[in-house]
């Protein structure tokens, strides 16, 4: 059977006990956040008077959060609209407005990995040193492995003293293959040798490793650009996913991010990793909002597991534990 039927039948036949752990992963991932941002927010949005000052505390306490100025200002206008046009005057009836708002924000700008269309399925993972795209590898080599697809790993970091090892270390963990060259070597060619190892091999799957690099430094974005170039050149085809890795924990700073990478390759999705690091977590409704690129994953912790699609209405309820989730 061909991987991509695999993949896209693989939600339909979870577990319960799956859904329940998987869940389980999120909830818990997400705890400093229940406990920082959340829990100011609830504070603020139960049994008070709804009037200027209230809108004033919740401001701040979003910017606080990471939310961004930009994206704080438009929810928190948003919801002074609501409680005017539906006489909203004690602050419990408008949490759930506001929870409701911040679902659309994310739902407008969140999305999956695509499903394959071509042997092999391609994704190039850019960012920040230590934003964690080596372990972002490592977790998504593991769930195709866990489709039954053919996957090849690319060292494309050959700059960073001990990269390829640690990739090494995640192919072999995972029993995929790896394609590497020495560590200095130019990481286009290495990219020019994992493509076509991918196409001769038969691969399902390949995923290649950059080096991290500040998104200000002109000639390391320029090579990053190539390394893509090379790789569409060698396919025949646009890749299928250009994944941006975010940390969490880096703030608005991942704003700048964003908008730096997109200017080298054609992003096509963010990974927000470390997402059980910071007790913030209103990145996510920042990068939803004043990026237009997708956030598709969301690491919430160290282990193989803890790589989840991106699911906004999950992500909400999780934070702010309205009711059970329903499909
Ligand atoms: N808690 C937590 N830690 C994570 C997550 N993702 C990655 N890490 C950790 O972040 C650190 C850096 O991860 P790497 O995957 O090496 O990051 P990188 O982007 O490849 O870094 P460079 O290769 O140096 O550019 C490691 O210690 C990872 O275990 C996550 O979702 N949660
Ligand atoms: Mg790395």
């Amino acid at each position: 059977m061909f991987w991509k039927k695999m993949f896209s039948d693989k939600p339909k036949v979870e577990s319960k006990e799956e859904k329940q752990s998987f869940l389980q992963k999120l909830a818990s991932g997400l705890e400093k956040t229940k406990s920082g941002f959340v829990a100011k927010v609830e504070e603020i949005m139960t049994g008070r008077k709804v009037d200027e000052e209230l809108f004033e505390d919740l401001e701040e306490v979003l910017i606080q959060a990471d939310c961004g100025v930009e994206t704080t200002l438009f929810l928190v206008d948003q919801l002074r609209e609501k409680a005017r046009s539906e006489k909203i005057t004690e602050s419990t009836a408008l949490k759930e407005i506001l929870v409701d708002e911040i679902i659309s924000l994310m739902d407008g700008n969140a999305d999956t990995l695509k499903t394959p269309q071509d042997k092999p399925y391609v994704i190039m993972v850019v960012g920040v040193n230590g934003a964690g795209k080596t372990t972002t590898i490592g977790k998504l080599a593991h769930r195709f492995k866990q489709e039954n697809a053919k996957v090849i790993l690319g060292a494309g970091d050959t700059f960073r003293a001990g990269a390829i090892e640690q990739l090494a270390i995640w192919a072999e963990r995972t029993g995929v293959e790896l394609i590497s060259h020495q560590e200095g070597s130019d990481p286009a060619a290495v990219a020019y040798d994992a493509v076509n190892a991918a196409k001769a091999r038969g691969s399902d799957v390949l995923i290649l490793d950059t080096a991290g690099r500040l998104q200000t430094k002109v000639n390391l974005m320029s090579e990053l650009s190539k390394v893509h170039r090379v790789c569409v050149r060698e396919l025949g085809r646009e890749l299928d996913e250009v994944l941006l890795v975010v940390d969490a924990t880096t703030g608005q700073n991942a704003l700048s991010q964003g908008k730096l990478f997109q200017e080298a390759v054609p992003l096509t999705g963010i990974a927000l990793t470390k997402l059980d690091g910071t007790a913030k977590g209103g990145i996510v409704l920042a990068l939803a909002n004043e990026l237009k690129i997708p956030v598709k994953l969301v690491g919430v912790g160290e282990q193989y597991e803890d790589l989840q699609d991106f699911d906004p209405k999950l992500f909400a309820t999780t934070l702010f534990g309205e009711g059970e989730y329903e499909e």
